[in-house]
């Protein structure tokens, strides 16, 4: 299924007039909404092509109809969202879950729908059918040297994919950890995975980033071998210039305060990307924005603020990434949300006034503080979004739109009730 052009703009037409009633309230007060809807405009967010497909728990999984049940079909549908909210222009692939059997293909199929490669992802906290050595005990931490030259060779895999597509960067998360007390010496599975990372580093083209993305806990519930963002640093600094930490936000201990994460993250030249995601008791990947819409906001006013000094595009300086999948909403639904909210944060970040925060702070003056951040939190910010996605041909309302032009009752006619995306 393709969006047509005219369906944008029919429905565009018909939320016009409110639209502009709005837009007009928020620019009556808003002196910088030019710059803010530029800004907008200009933001991307990478899908992960694992998101596409009802995700699950442990104890089961509900998968919907319509599914895609090809990486074809994952873009096609990364293409759908994307000519809803013109926000979405990228995918971050999982290796082997989504591998590119015809990665020329696949590019031209991307290219066609504007969408680009951001991430690539290898995967060795699951066995393959096939693999010769288990990843039970770990990867690049095992004791034995085969399984960790296993796990680095898939890693040199998924670089050579990355590079067939367009990629410019990969993120390694690891399982790796253990599960009870004396299961692992923590410094040679530390000095373990160090080396097997320096190897992948070592494979990286010129242009190429490596993210080191970090987990407090899950699979392994004692100790996680990349537990935190400190040892997720000191990986990245002992690696190199093009090894930089990944936060997702599901994967600190509970009430972490990221935001400050985000801020000395920045400040080290160290922060390289994102998972967006939301939770409430620990990497629970429900839509971004759904339990602590404030959280977000504290974040991206950090991200902004700390761009801005170290003179970084907000567009491209990092991978910004969704990284969110359930059992229970229409994946489509689901990600239009998510996206949504990534915007409405980083919109009243760009509001707050900055300057006038400062010299609160200056003035050891609290509440003020306090209030400049929150004026700009409990504004609507709606309309500026909205502005935004109408300039760049989006859909003034991207869910209602996909609702009414039944957009999942035209893929299950396409691709059946009984279809099962790979993933998670
Ligand atoms: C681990 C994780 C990591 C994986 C993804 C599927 O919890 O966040 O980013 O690649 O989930
Ligand atoms: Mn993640
Ligand atoms: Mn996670």
């Amino acid at each position: 299924m393709k969006l047509e052009k005219y369906q944008i703009e029919e429905h565009n037409h018909a939320h016009r007039s409110t639209h502009q009633q709005r837009i007009d309230y928020v620019r009556s007060w808003v002196s910088n909404s030019d710059h803010i809807i530029e800004k907008l405009i200009e933001f991307q967010i990478a899908i992960p092509s694992w998101a596409l497909g009802t995700g699950g728990t442990r104890f089961g999984r509900f998968a919907g109809a319509g599914e895609p049940r090809s990486l074809e079909e994952k873009i096609e549908d990364i293409g759908l969202l994307h000519s809803l909210n013109k926000s979405s222009g990228a995918v971050s692939l999982h290796i082997p879950w989504d591998i590119p059997k015809n990665p020329k293909a696949i590019k031209a199929l991307a290219a066609q729908l504007d969408i680009k490669f951001d991430a690539v992802n290898s995967n060795t906290f699951q066995d393959q059918k096939g693999q010769q050595h288990s990843y039970k005990f770990g990867s690049l931490q095992h004791v034995d040297k085969t399984t960790r030259d296993q796990a680095i060779e898939h890693n040199l895999e998924v670089i050579h994919y990355g590079k067939e597509l367009g990629s410019s960067s990969i993120t390694v998360w690891l399982s790796d950890g253990s599960s009870f007390p004396g299961q692992l010496n923590f410094r040679k599975a530390f000095e373990n995975t160090l080396d097997g990372l320096q190897k992948i580093y070592g494979a990286l083209p010129d242009d190429w980033k490596m993210f080191v993305e970090y987990k407090a806990f899950e699979p392994n519930f004692y100790s996680m071998t990349v537990g935190d963002w400190g040892q997720s640093l000191l990986y990245a600094s002992k690696l190199g210039p093009k090894a930089y930490t990944l936060v997702d936000l599901g994967h600190h201990l509970p009430n972490a305060n990221i935001e400050q994460i985000v801020s000395l993250l920045l400040m080290e030249g160290k922060l390289g990307g994102f998972h967006f995601n939301d939770s409430k008791y620990g990497d629970d990947d429900l839509t971004v924005g759904s339990i602590n819409p404030y959280q977000l906001f504290l974040i991206f006013n950090e991200l902004v603020e700390g761009m801005d000094a170290r003179h970084m595009n907000h567009a491209t300086g990092l991978g910004w990434m969704i990284d969110a999948s359930h059992n229970v909403k229409d994946p489509l639904e689901d990600l239009l949300q998510s996206v949504e909210a990534i915007m409405i944060a980083y919109a009243q970040a760009l509001l707050i006034d900055q300057k006038a925060l400062e010299y609160a702070r200056q003035k050891n003056d609290v509440a003020l503080a306090q209030e400049i951040l929150q004026v700009a939190y409990r504004t609507d910010v709606r309309p500026l979004v909205a502005e935004a996605r109408l300039r760049s041909g989006a859909a003034l309302q991207p869910l209602e739109l996909f609702r009414t032009l039944k957009v999942r009752e035209h893929l299950i006619k396409e691709r059946g009730t009984q279809t099962v995306a790979t993933g998670l």
